[in-house]
């Protein structure tokens, strides 16, 4: 959009958020910072559901206010009617979701493109083969540049130059010098090490092919932990010892018993500090 009085387009601001999975009370306070911002384009890079309590009433939420919603991993996996491996907790989180919802879920866009201040933008969960397959903040060239890449689930339109995606619950940001830009949302309902909800916000000029400012901020959104988690033990939720490392600490549930600790973001060191 032009602005007629400057000639310069006028900047727009979209919400990005992602992997939920069933925490209401944190997805509450997020969307309750970004109305607070004026902002009302929201994106959902996916993982409504699995982990916390309700999954449900998360999902109706994002579908009345996101104007994009994406796949997810669980998304996928959790309604699928041919799911061969099965837990207590699975069948708890498959069971709080409504008629429909699971068609619903599984149904949803594997990826969405759009132009903003000149930059070619692109949003999946994962990563651009299959919304099963993860990538590390820790990753090589290799990797980064895959991120980029068209593939069969992606099509083939023209190739991002900015790609950003959620599923490792672990935000970051990448440039190379080809202005190629990588980055992480992080999770709303489930993040890794610093727990707080933390969700991006990417402002540019939207639909539009000339360069202009863009630009893109993490926004960490505290809430209150307990409430949610008190939710979770009223209802009965299994695994409640792991949402609750990973809720209380940042502590994923299937690293809260390693030996050596949690070692989530990045590989251990193996050489020693001079
Ligand atoms: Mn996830």
């Amino acid at each position: 959009m032009i602005d007629d009085t400057t000639g310069r387009g006028s900047l727009e601001r979209i919400a990005l958020i992602s992997d939920v999975h069933g925490n209401l009370t944190a997805l509450e306070a997020v969307l309750e910072d970004v109305d607070a911002r004026g902002i009302s384009r929201i994106f959902n890079l996916g993982d409504y559901v699995g982990k916390g309590p309700r999954g449900r009433q998360v999902v109706d939420m994002c579908r009345e206010r996101c104007e994009v919603n994406i796949v997810g991993n669980w998304d996928d996996f959790l309604p699928n009617p041919d799911r061969e491996f099965d837990s207590e907790a699975l069948a708890w989180w498959l069971a709080q979701l409504s008629d429909g919802q699971g068609e619903w879920l599984r149904g949803l866009p594997f990826s969405h493109d759009f132009v903003m201040s000149g930059r070619r933008v692109r949003l999946f969960h994962a990563s651009p083969t299959t919304a099963h397959r993860r990538v590390r903040f820790d990753h090589d060239e290799e990797e980064f540049l895959a991120m980029f890449a068209n593939t069969a689930a992606t099509g083939d339109g023209p190739e991002p130059t900015v790609v950003g995606y959620g599923d490792t619950h672990d935000p970051y940001y990448e440039v190379d010098r080809q202005k190629r830009t990588l980055f992480n949302t992080g999770s709303v309902g489930n993040c890794m090490d610093d727990p707080t909800p933390v969700y991006v916000i990417i402002e540019g000029v939207f639909g539009s092919a000339g360069e202009a400012p863009f630009s893109l901020q993490f926004v960490r959104v505290p809430y209150d932990v307990e409430a949610e988690l008190a939710v979770a033990w009223d209802m009965g939720m299994p695994e409640l010892e792991g949402y609750t490392a990973e809720l209380r600490h940042g502590i994923y549930r299937g690293e809260m018993n390693n030996p050596g600790g949690p070692r989530y973001h990045r590989r251990v060191r193996t050489t020693s500090v001079a």
